[in-house]
């Protein structure tokens, strides 16, 4: 392994938790019992966990040392005051409404943004984003540039939004109609792909020109800001600190899982820039969460998030993190497995259509792969295709997404180089027999965010 190319673990380990291989018979049972289902896989019979790396990090000793400074007062929390002190520096947003994760943060959004009937322009949904948006009356509709459905255009950012897209619909539906634009960096489902600053000023000048706010999707921004410091001209000298605030200074606030680039275990927020907007959704956080001052954290989470937020933006922590995903695609990809290109920052994607070629996007071939995956190694994955794209809600047909995917989702500082040649080899095993991937149907599908909690069974056929 080349020590330049790929760095070691910026880190030492101070706590273990021990993992173990169940035997191949249990693990069949294991996923029978789950309805082939990696959400419903008891963690303890996991050996990899690759299912997600939302609230999965390992925390410092200084987040710990933080988690003993929680200040659990029912109001007015010292730990709100630091929280917001690391938001305002990184972000640049003098608001924060703390929420119990994203999504909270997500429905307050939707709730005080969107008027019934007015379309919200995204690049690319994501599940419970667009749940929200949907539920308050909005329309999604999808502005991604068209490379990004399309698993092997090999592009530095091709999250972008397409600016003509995005023209086409103002013109079409009139400025008034559309809610705001949801700018995700970096976008989860088209394979942790970045968004350029070119491309976030770009949509900037145009919403600006019609009076239409932009908020961004924040949850792996640190991520991103990795890959514009990487790609785009202009930034090879730039700190991440000095890009996040440029990227942010093109947005009127943001949604923020901090489960992800916040290194923590539980929490999110809302930041904003407009004191009307803000006064509108701390009336919401009462409702939905908790008191303007933990919004559904204990004081605890709220120092842990802000120091989290901070270690994240730190260079050697980031540039890690992201070659770490890296050394995995491309382990696959020399091996010939076919995966999501470029290689994004929290995942890998397996590309489930040149995966199963002999499986309909009808028969699951995704949510069959992650579960055979497990079968093979104990790794658990996650599927994101056409099962998580659920259902269009007007005629009830199936959303058939472009891209049918396994995502090998690495936690943060929580497995090492070593762990990522384990499973580049069970997935490659795996490849060398995919004709045995079989059919799936449905036994139990839930109407909302069936992905979480369907159920399944294999079939001949
Ligand atoms: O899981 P939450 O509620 O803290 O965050 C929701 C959420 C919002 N935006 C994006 C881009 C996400 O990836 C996201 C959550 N993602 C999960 C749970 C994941 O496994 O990717």
């Amino acid at each position: 392994m080349d020590y330049k190319k790929y760095p070691a673990e910026p880190y030492r380990i101070k706590v273990v938790e021990t993992v173990q291989m169940v035997d191949l018979a249990e693990r069949e049972r294991v996923i029978q019992e789950a309805g082939y289902n990696t959400f419903l896989i008891p963690s303890e019979d996991v050996y990899i966990d690759l299912l997600t790396d939302s609230g999965t990090n390992a925390m410092s000793d200084s987040q710990w040392a933080g988690m003993m400074r929680g200040d659990e007062a029912y109001a007015g929390s010292r730990n709100f005051k630091h929280l917001e002190e690391s938001v305002q520096e990184i972000f640049g947003f003098p608001y924060l409404v703390p929420t119990h994760q994203g999504r909270g943060a997500e429905n307050i959004l939707s709730r005080v943004a969107i008027k019934p009937g007015q379309y919200v322009p995204g690049n690319m949904y994501f599940t419970t984003t667009r749940y929200h948006q949907e539920a308050n009356g909005g329309i999604f509709v999808d502005i991604i540039r068209e490379e990004a459905h399309d698993a092997a255009a090999d592009l530095p950012f091709k999250g972008d939004i397409d600016l003509a897209k995005l023209e086409g619909l103002i013109e079409d539906k009139g400025a008034e109609n559309i809610a705001y634009v949801c700018l995700a960096v970096t976008v989860n489902l088209a394979g942790g792909q970045p968004v350029s600053l070119g491309n976030m000023k770009a949509v900037r000048e145009l919403t600006n020109r019609h009076g239409i706010k932009v908020f961004f999707d924040a949850t792996r921004c640190v991520e991103n800001a990795y890959f514009i410091k990487e790609r785009e001209e202009g930034y090879q000298d730039k700190s991440i600190g000095e890009i996040l605030l440029e990227m942010f200074s093109y947005a009127d606030g943001a949604t923020m899982s901090g489960k992800k680039d916040c290194i923590v275990n539980i929490g999110g927020f809302l930041a904003l820039r407009d004191e009307e907007l803000f006064l509108k959704a701390k009336e919401l956080v009462v409702v939905f969460e908790g008191m303007p001052s933990y919004g559904g954290m204990a004081g605890r989470d709220m120092e842990a998030m802000a120091i989290g937020l901070r270690e994240a933006t730190q260079f050697e922590y980031i540039q890690h993190r992201v070659l770490q995903v890296r050394y995995l695609g491309e382990l696959l990809k020399e091996a010939g497995v076919p995966i999501v290109e470029p290689v994004g920052g929290h995942a890998v994607f397996l590309d489930a259509r040149r995966f199963c070629p002999h499986l309909e996007q009808e028969e699951f071939p995704a949510q069959s792969l992650a579960a055979a995956l497990f079968i093979e190694s104990g790794v658990r994955s996650m599927e994101r295709g056409i099962v998580s794209a659920g259902r269009n809600q007007d005629t009830g047909e199936h959303h058939k997404p472009k891209l049918e995917t396994v995502r090998l989702t690495i936690p943060r500082r929580v497995y090492t180089y070593k762990h990522m040649d384990l499973v580049a080899d069970a997935v490659i095993k795996l490849y060398k027999h995919k004709e045995d991937i079989r059919p799936l149907r449905f036994v139990y599908e839930p109407k909302q965010l069936r992905f979480f909690t369907a159920r399944f069974e294999p079939f001949d056929k």
